[in-house]
């Protein structure tokens, strides 16, 4: 892909012309003057969304409805066939889960919950269509062990190796145990989605296999983080399980090793416009699998409701 036809060139080559950080052109909400009023969110907090990249809800499900799917989550690293397939990582230091990819692929709990009106609801409003899941996954760090994430965009990895071609996803996280300042929460930087930062360092063949272990490739260099951060601050918001943070896809984020007894799980459902269907990766010579970043299931999802149906 050509830098002319790329609206986000990222990966380059060591010996290419380095590209200095530079202001998105898509807009972050999506819903036009017309729809944006309808809610569910209000304007005042879309326009912090605008802003900031991010929306943290404390106690967005009460606790205990967290709770099974916790269990869930247990159960599933007794699977033994489940652990050795490529869609659960390990983590590189303790061999403990790191993450599994697909989840609501793996359990019908997972797949409703995708489909809360509530949150499909917001998503709907901020990308201004109907959506899809793009990919999901379960973020584990065990107690003491469990490592970190480098700081990067998501984007940035969605349109190099997954082929996303516009800012137009968002992500929601949902905590399955509490997150504290001790047990590695989300980090972000604030306002950093407005800018895209492309990053040296080409894209190797099976990259992910290394990739989500731990992140070198896609990572902004150190003076552009610094630039974002003094600006923009860091926070790492905390709450109870149950929370919820819903991330636009360009944010700047990353998490630290878990130093506390305590494990920390966070739940993702990454949402696309179905008008932002991925074409072939901009930076990478093969497309991933397709629980990384599904190309099959990009029907529009509809919302689930609880309601037992009236025979
Ligand atoms: O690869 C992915 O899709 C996700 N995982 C990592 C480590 N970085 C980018 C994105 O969040
Ligand atoms: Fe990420």
């Amino acid at each position: 892909m050509s830098l002319s036809t790329d609206p986000y060139p990222s990966r380059l080559k060591e010996s290419e012309d380095r590209i200095d950080p530079f202001i998105r052109t898509d807009p972050v909400v999506h819903s036009g003057n017309e729809n944006r009023w309808r809610g569910p969110l209000d304007e005042i907090t879309l326009s912090r969304y605008e802003r900031d990249g991010f929306l943290w809800i404390e106690g967005f499900f009460n606790q205990e409805r967290m709770e099974p799917f916790f269990d869930e989550l247990r159960e599933m690293a007794q699977d033994k066939e489940l652990m050795a397939s490529d869609q659960v990582i390990q983590d590189p230091k303790t061999g403990e889960i790191r993450s599994v990819f697909a989840m609501h692929e793996l359990s019908e709990h997972f797949n409703r919950l995708t489909r809360d009106p509530r949150i499909l609801g917001m998503v709907r409003q901020l990308l201004g269509s109907d959506v899809y899941i793009h990919q999901s996954r379960i973020n584990d760090k065990v107690g003491f062990e469990g490592s970190g994430f480098n700081w990067h965009s998501d984007f940035e990895t969605w349109h190099s190796e997954d082929g996303m071609p516009h800012m137009r996803a968002v992500s929601a996280s949902l905590m399955l145990t509490d997150n504290n300042e001790f047990n590695g929460p989300l980090m972000l930087i604030p306002g950093s989605h407005h800018y895209f930062i492309p990053c040296v360092g080409e894209t190797p063949d099976a990259n992910w296999k290394d990739s989500l272990k731990a992140q070198l490739l896609g990572v902004p260099d150190q003076k552009a983080l610094a630039r974002m951060a003094n600006r923009g601050g860091i926070q790492a918001p905390k709450g109870p399980a149950g929370s919820l943070m819903l991330f636009e896809c360009n944010i700047l984020h990353a998490s630290n090793q878990n130093m506390s007894p305590w494990p920390r799980s966070n739940l993702f459902f990454v949402y696309n416009s179905v008008e932002n269907l991925p074409v072939e990766p901009y930076a990478a010579k093969s497309e991933r699998p397709e629980f990384l970043g599904t190309r099959e299931k990009t029907s529009s999802l509809t919302m689930h409701d609880d309601f037992p149906k009236l025979a």
